[in-house]
Formats: C-alpha cells, structure tokens, sequence
C-alpha cells in the first residue's frame, strides 16, 4: 500500500509541478516559399532573384536550385493534412510575390498565384490551422532587383502596392503578418557577405541603405494596413526581428560594452526603429565617427528624416522573433581606418562559442538554450512589446530520421521559452518551429536539413516521412508540457 501511495504521491507531485504552456498557445511550424514551393516558372509565376541567384553555376552547394523543392506548389494538401496530423494549430508560411505579381508591380496580377494562396488558406482553415503569414522572404521580383532592389528607396513603394494586394486578398482570413523576414540576413548575406542573393559584396554602404530600404518598406506596408484593412479585418502586422543571444567574454566593461553593441547592431538595428523610431545610438555614433575617419561628408548609416522617424516608430503590432543560437564576444579596439568600410569594422567585436555548446550542421549554429530565455527578458525590458511569437527556432543535421539531436534543441530552447512564460510573466503566445519540412536551405542548397519531415529530394513524388522529433513535438502539443 504505502508502495503504491509513494508511486501516487510521486505522480502527482510531477503532474502539479509540471510547467504548462497557455491554454490556447498558438504552436505550429514554418515554411517559406523558395524553399518549398518548387513551381518556380509554372502558371505564369515571374523570376525572383532567387531563381536566378541559384541558377548562376558556383552560387549553392551541389548545384541546387529551388525548382522543385519540396513541390509545395503541388503538394500543400498533403503539407496540411501532416501539420494536422501532428496537431499543430498554426502554419507559417510566405507568399512568392513574383508568384502573384511577376514583375513585382501590379501592372499584370496572376490569377493562378492568387489561387494557390487562396487554396492553401482555404485547406488550413478547414483544418483550423491558423495562417501566420510572411509577405516577403526573400524572392523578391527580378524585374524590381534590376531597379535597384533593396538599396532603391523606391521598393517601399511597391511593396506598399504589392502588400495592399495581398492584404485585399487574404485579409479575411489571415489574423497574423509579417512584412519581411530577417531583413538583416538579405542586408548582410546578399549586400555584404554576397553569400546570398543578390550576391553583392558592397560591405559597409549597402547594408546600411538596404535596412533603411528595409525599414521604410515595412513601415509602408504597415500603414497602409493600418489605414485601409485594420478596422475590417482587425489582425496584426509587424516586421521579422532575427537577433541571437550575447555573453561577454570576460568581465570587463569592454565586453560587456561589445555585448550591447553586439545586440544593437544584429537585433537593436530593427528593433529600435519600429520600437523607439531611430537607429541605436551605439550604431549612430560609431558609423558616423568611422565614415568622417575615412573621408566621408556624410554617414554610411543613412539618417531617417523626423518624418521617417515617425512613419516607422510604433509599427509592430506584436514581436516576430527568430532565434537560433547565441555567441562569446570580446570587444576588438584596434580596427583600423582602411580603404574598405565594412560591418564587422564598424562593430568591431570578436566572437566564437562556448566549447561546451553542441554543434549542428550549419556552421553558424550552436545549441545554447539558456539565450532564448536571455533574450527575450531584454527583448521585453527594452522594448516591452505586448506580445511576442517565436517564429523559427530550429536545428540543421544531415537528415537522420531518428533525429535525437534536433529533440534535445528543441527540448532545451522550449523549456527556456516556458520558463520565461511562467516564471518571468513574458507572453510569448506562439511559436512555430523551423521547419516542418527539410527543404531548400539557400547557399547550403539541400545539405542540411532543418525539417521535422524527411523530404526525398531523390523521389519525384518528394515523399515525406515524419521523423522522430515530428512524433515528440506532437507530444509536447497535446499535452501543453515539456516532458510528457
Ligand atoms: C533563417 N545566420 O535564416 C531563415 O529565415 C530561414 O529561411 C532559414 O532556412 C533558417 O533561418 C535556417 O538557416 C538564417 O547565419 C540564415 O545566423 C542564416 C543565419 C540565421 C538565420
């Protein structure tokens, strides 16, 4: 007897103790359009510069290209009735503007790429899925690239033209938006790095002017929901923050100073605009000293004018956060003045990682989920947002179905966000995982895989097959709990 009601009293003392997600927690899982739609010239869909980006030989690994991908374009049935399966009650998912507008301007709208988005949104409601929808990740019209693309201050302009289309169709049924994804990975791989597309290397200038293109284009697109679709539709728009984790290297006031300026130049370079309506001060200051050093009448960092200040501060509805990994950083002191002006100058601060993090198959990422927990106390303590979703949160292996590495990421990471939910009273109110499918992972091509579904890029048909980490985070969805 006293046998069994020590069994009892253990079993329910876990029960009790055990943290719970909120009871209509949005949980789900993510996808974007290049990387899983395929259908890349079908039914009158226009090239993005993606198309032609992994199309150009030496630009992704193996030669992959986004052609076929995952045949989402085909295939977004079977893609609901998994997250169905799975019982996920969000998708987050992008539309291919170049697939609805194949010059980017609404001088020819392709009725066939209004449909697909129409069929996808009809599918998840019926299968009271939630669409939380991107607007633009990444594929961004060619013939708008060869106007000058991210750098032309212009492209606010028809991304406001090319998101009222959007907004008039969907709008109804789409509660959640993003504007753009990680503008800050197009500014630095595709403008700095050139390690996507475009694939420029104009380091120090164009990453600048692309995120204040960036940033008026979203501001664009926010307002004109807010004016002309918010009082009917009444859903929520904001704009994609990317941001890690930081940890000083020592304790010196230096590497603490490099922590903030590390925040400030990966996450506070979105956050503090739409939040606080200016760029922070840490960028303000070092880039404007830096470019006079260098000879420049003017800073690399473009000023907002008060009137762009205004048009941009208070334009997030709610925080659209992805977070992946965390970094060790120290603070450099002796970048010099060059001839070459570049991001990495500007910040000036080294970083590596605590050997002590596992290691996945993408070389930037490591698994440290105490960050997330970190991160999202200072998100709210700087910015205080109502409330935050976590967009994508997610590990890269080689593909293993039995994937035990992605489960104890994921594990950790979703523990740490229950924590800050229960325990620091941060509301987070979704989070959709990246990614439901292995898929097309840009400059790696199909190298490393980020799905809880197996894709066979090998299979005509791209079969998919759950793995083992699509059948735990299942659990955790029933059950609102970690450790079931
Ligand atoms: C995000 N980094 O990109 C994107 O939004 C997804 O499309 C992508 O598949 C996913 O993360 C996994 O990579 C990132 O170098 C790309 O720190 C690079 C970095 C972070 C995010």
């Amino acid at each position: 007897m006293l046998k069994y009601g020590v069994i009892l009293a253990c079993i329910l003392s876990i029960s009790l103790g055990a943290k719970t997600f909120p009871e209509n927690f949005l949980f789900g899982a993510a996808g974007a359009s290049y990387q899983i739609e395929g259908g890349w010239d079908e039914d009158g869909k226009g090239l993005s510069m993606w198309d032609v980006y992994a199309h150009t030989p030496g630009n992704i690994k193996n030669g992959d290209t986004g052609d076929i991908a995952c045949d989402s374009y085909h295939k977004y049935k079977e893609d609901v009735a998994l997250l169905k399966q799975l019982g996920l009650n969000v998708y987050r998912f992008s539309i291919s503007w170049p697939r609805i507008l194949p010059n980017g301007t609404p001088t020819q709208i392709n009725q066939a790429g209004l449909n697909y988005y129409k069929n996808l949104i009809k599918e998840l409601k019926a299968a009271d899925i939630e669409p939380l929808v991107t607007l633009y990740h990444w594929d961004l019209p060619l013939h708008l690239l060869e106007l000058g693309g991210w750098l032309n201050p212009r492209l606010a302009d028809y991304f406001g033209d090319y998101a009222r289309i959007v907004f008039e169709n969907f709008g109804d049924d789409v509660k959640y938006w993003i504007t753009l994804n990680e503008p800050g990975t197009t500014c630095t791989q595709g403008y700095e790095a050139g390690i996507h597309a475009p694939g420029l290397n104009l380091t120090g200038e164009a990453v600048y002017q692309c995120s204040y293109v960036s940033l008026l284009a979203h501001a664009k697109a926010y307002h004109i929901y807010d004016t002309e679709f918010r009082a009917k539709q009444g859903g929520k728009v904001t704009l994609n923050l990317a941001c890690g984790w930081y940890y000083p290297q020592t304790e010196s006031e230096e590497d603490a100073e490099a922590v903030r300026r590390s925040l400030d130049f990966n996450c506070g370079i979105y956050a503090d605009p739409i939040f606080k309506g200016n760029w922070p001060q840490s960028m303000i200051d070092r880039i404007r000293e830096r470019s006079k050093l260098e000879g420049y009448s003017f800073s690399r960092l473009p000023d907002f004018t008060e009137q762009e200040k205004s048009q941009i501060n208070g334009t997030a509805d709610y925080v659209s956060l992805n977070m992946y990994t965390s970094r060790v950083v120290w603070h450099i002191s002796d970048y010099p003045i060059g001839p070459i002006p570049s991001l990495d100058l500007d910040l000036s601060v080294g970083s590596g990682v605590d050997p002590s993090w596992p290691a996945s198959a993408s070389s930037w990422l490591f698994s440290d989920p105490p960050g997330v927990r970190y991160l999202l106390n200072y998100l709210r303590d700087t910015y205080n947002p109502s409330e935050f979703v976590i967009t994508e949160n997610g590990w890269s292996d080689v593909g293993d179905l039995d994937d035990q590495g992605r489960i104890a990421y994921w594990k950790g990471y979703l523990s740490n966000i229950l924590d800050a939910i229960v325990d620091d009273g941060i509301n987070v109110i979704g989070y959709t995982a990246w990614s439901l499918l292995d898929n097309f992972e840009w400059a790696e091509g199909y190298t490393q895989r980020f799905g809880m579904i197996q894709v066979d890029f090998n299979d005509p048909n791209r079969t998919r097959t759950l793995k083992s980490s699509a059948k735990w985070y299942s659990g955790v969805v029933s059950t609102g709990q970690i450790d079931p």
